[in-house]
Formats: C-alpha cells, structure tokens, sequence
C-alpha cells in the first residue's frame, strides 16, 4: 500500500495548519484543501480479492476523497497530529456498515446506505431533512442490473446479497433541494465544509457524485475529485451550473459531519 508517507505528510499538514482554532465546517475544509490536485482515480477499493480497509490517499475519486476528509476530520488531534490508527479507525466507521468490514457486500455502496449509516453512528447530520421539504423514493438496482461494472457481483453469493440491500433500502424516502431551487450563491443553511451528494435519475441509483460545499465569492462551488479533469479541484463554475449542465442531475442532498 503506497500511501503510509504521503498519508501521513498529508494527515500532518492537514492537522497542523492551526486545527484548534477552526470550527468543524473548517476542518472539513482545511482538510480538503489538502488534497487539491490529487489525482483522480476510480476502483481503488477494488485492489484486493478479499475485502480489507484501503487507504489510498494518493488516488481518489468523489467518495474516497470524502470519505479521507470526513475521517482525518473526526479523528481526534493530540499535538495538532492526527494518528494514522485513529484516521483507520475512523474511515472503517464511514465506509463499512456499523464498522465492521465483512466481505464485499458490508461496504456502504449506495450513498443512502452510506448515510443512513452515519447518521445512526452520529457522524453525520442530514441537514436536507431538516431544511428541505421535497422528498424522493428510493428505488435501488443498479448494481444488480449492472453486475459488469463490479467486479466482485461475479459471486451469486454477493449479487443476491446486494440485491437485498437494494431491497432494504428501496421505499425510503430521503429529503433533497431540486435543482430549480438551488440558487447559484446557495442557501444559508449549507455551510462550508458540508458534504454534498448529487441526486440522479439515472434508473436504479440515488447519487451520481459527491464533494464537499466551498463558497466562492458568494457562489456555491462544490471542492470534489472531478472525473472530468481527473483531479480534486474547486469546481469553476457554480453546484447550481454543474446540475443545469447534467440533465441526469436532479438535486441535492447536504450532510454536515458531526464530532463523536
Ligand atoms: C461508489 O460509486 C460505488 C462503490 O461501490 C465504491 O457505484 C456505486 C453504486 N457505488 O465503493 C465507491 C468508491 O469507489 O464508489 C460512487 C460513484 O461516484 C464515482 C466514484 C465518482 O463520481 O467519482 C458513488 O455512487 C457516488 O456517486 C455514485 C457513483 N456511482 C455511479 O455513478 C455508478
């Protein structure tokens, strides 16, 4: 695993730049900041035959580069470090169902799953719930009826596992701000920091991206490790224009970390 070095050199930086002083959406921020222009690279959870924690903090995609953030962000800091058992420890609790790594189908695949989880953990807060009265039912099946996108569905014990999942979570309805009513300098209730997750009506999936909320000179810019130019970058252009330019993306959902 080629990240012990830069993990920690980025762990350091990230938590020495004065953490006491920042409140928790900061945190999130000045954590993420870290890793402007790291590398976009998908399937990097996918490297091992066995389901173990990977931590590649060298090469991300839009979850991984949120899941690395949230973690560094929850871990605790003793003398402005942040120690690499504390940062695993965390990200098993974001990436894994309760904590517990159990095979390929105990990974929070759908970001339903992923936050129904840290919510019940108490890591994390759905801001949409509380703030946004439009809702939208779940009804989830795109890993089932893509099994060639994912390697491991090439087990009937893991496809028919994933498919109860999807059961499970089909019918939930989960709160989201359409696009139409999310203003180009967004809301006042979405802050710095929080976790993004943009809603698609692409069949049988609930989240086709996720990043983090960045203001820029009053406009709502989504900080995400971006496919398209293939690194972490602050997006150039409004969340607002990013969604007007997908026909695929119907909305957002807003989580904000909760400290433990
Ligand atoms: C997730 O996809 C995967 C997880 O299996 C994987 O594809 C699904 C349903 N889940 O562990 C995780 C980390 O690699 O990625 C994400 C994907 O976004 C990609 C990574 C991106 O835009 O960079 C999450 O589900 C977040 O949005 C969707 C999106 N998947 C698809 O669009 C199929």
């Amino acid at each position: 695993m080629k990240t012990t070095a830069t993990f920690l050199l980025g762990i350091l930086c990230a938590a020495s730049i004065g953490v006491s002083a920042q409140n928790k959406s900061n945190i999130m921020v000045s954590n993420a900041i870290k890793f402007l222009n790291t590398p976009y690279v998908a399937h990097t959870l996918e490297v091992n035959n066995n389901e173990e924690l990977v931590i590649n903090c060298d090469e991300v995609d839009c979850t991984t580069f949120v899941e690395y953030v949230l973690a560094m962000s929850l871990s605790p800091v003793e003398d402005g470090q942040v120690s690499e058992g504390d940062f695993a420890k965390a990200l098993q609790q974001i990436r894994y169902r309760n904590g517990k790594i159990d095979g390929y189908t105990s990974r929070l695949h759908y970001n339903a799953d992923w936050v129904n989880n840290g919510v019940r953990q108490g890591f994390l807060e759905d801001v949409t719930a509380t703030n946004s009265p439009y809702m939208r039912k779940l009804s989830l099946n795109y890993m089932s009826s893509h099994p060639d996108l994912y390697r491991q569905l090439g087990t009937s014990d893991n496809k028919a596992k994933i498919k109860e999942i999807e059961q499970s979570l089909s019918g939930q309805e989960i709160h989201y701000i359409p696009k139409e009513k999310l203003p180009f300098n967004g809301l006042p209730w979405i802050e710095n920091g929080d976790i993004i997750a943009i809603t698609t009506n692409i069949p049988g999936l609930d989240v086709s991206h996720m990043g983090i909320a960045f203001y820029v000179e009053g406009k709502l810019c989504l900080l995400n490790a971006s496919s398209k130019d293939k690194k972490v970058e602050v997006s150039k252009i409004a969340l607002r224009q990013m969604l007007n330019e997908n026909s695929h993306s119907i909305g957002i959902r807003v989580l904000r970390m909760k400290k433990l």
